[in-house]
């Protein structure tokens, strides 16, 4: 649909200015906030991403579509957190150190709000030793870790290994995720569960919290 595509290449052209507007206008015709990410905000980003990879985009270039990204996701987001259930835990999720890739995170965060659930955000580039100190704060149910780097990913599983030695965090769930992870990745450096979008990282936490 037309309009989909104006929200698309609004990211791609990095105006945030549209990306806000085109989703506001969408939000007052009653596009469902959902349809808006999946086929607006994702294929333009999925499209970036292409580019990028394809040395047809700079990191300049990638920043400002991450803008006009977040200017829709500021939109959108108090729709996709909206949700009659509440109380089902505490969550915390942030991005592995040295990694400062903050959409899929951010996103996930929504979608757990959405799905009734507390999210402590503790940002990008978190040291392991903050996981570990907010795991021992002994509220939350699961922690959540996002990489989207090769290079980032084997902090997963030292935060993995540190919340195991100790005995007041070994039982602690995590939940990890990221484009370049898979299942395998996540049981190789032993996850408590891996999701590959923020849709089945909801119906992850519900299992890990055997909600479901
Ligand atoms: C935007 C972007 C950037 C922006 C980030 C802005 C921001 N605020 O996030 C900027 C410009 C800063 C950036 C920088 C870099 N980037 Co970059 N970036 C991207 C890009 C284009 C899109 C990522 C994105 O936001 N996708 C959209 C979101 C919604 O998807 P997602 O993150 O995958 O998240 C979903 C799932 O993975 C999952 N998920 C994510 N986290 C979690 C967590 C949990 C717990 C769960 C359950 C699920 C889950 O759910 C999410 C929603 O559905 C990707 C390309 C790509 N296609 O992935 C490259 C990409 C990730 N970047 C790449 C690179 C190389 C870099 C740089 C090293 C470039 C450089 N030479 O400096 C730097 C590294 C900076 C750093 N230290 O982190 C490479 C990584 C290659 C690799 N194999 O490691 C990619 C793949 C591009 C490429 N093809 O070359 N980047």
């Amino acid at each position: 649909m037309a309009k989909y595509q104006d929200l698309a290449d609004s990211i791609i052209k990095g105006d945030n200015i549209a990306s806000k507007k085109i989703a506001e206008k969408l939000v007052a015709d009653s596009v469902s906030a959902t349809d808006i990410l999946n086929d607006g905000l994702m294929p333009g980003m999925n499209i970036v991403g292409k580019k990028f990879k394809a040395n047809k985009m700079y990191i300049p270039e990638v920043l400002i579509a991450a803008r006009a990204m977040h200017a829709a996701m500021d939109i959108i987001g108090p729709l996709l957190t909206e949700s009659g259930e509440q109380g089902k835990g505490s969550i915390a999720i942030g991005t592995v150190q040295g990694d400062l890739h903050d959409i899929g995170k951010n996103l996930v965060g929504m979608m757990l709000e959405g799905g009734g659930y507390n999210v402590v955000d503790l940002g990008v580039d978190v040291p392991s030793e903050k996981y570990i100190e907010a795991a021992k704060e002994g509220k939350l149910k699961i922690i959540g870790l996002s990489a989207l780097l090769t290079t980032t990913m084997p902090a997963m599983k030292e935060i993995i290994d540190a919340l195991k030695a100790d005995p007041e965090t070994a039982d602690a769930k995590v939940m990890v995720g990221g484009a370049p992870l898979t299942q395998e990745y996540a049981d190789s450096i032993g996850a408590t569960g891996y999701a590959p979008d923020a849709a089945s990282a909801v119906d992850l936490a519900d299992k890990l919290m055997g909600h479901i």
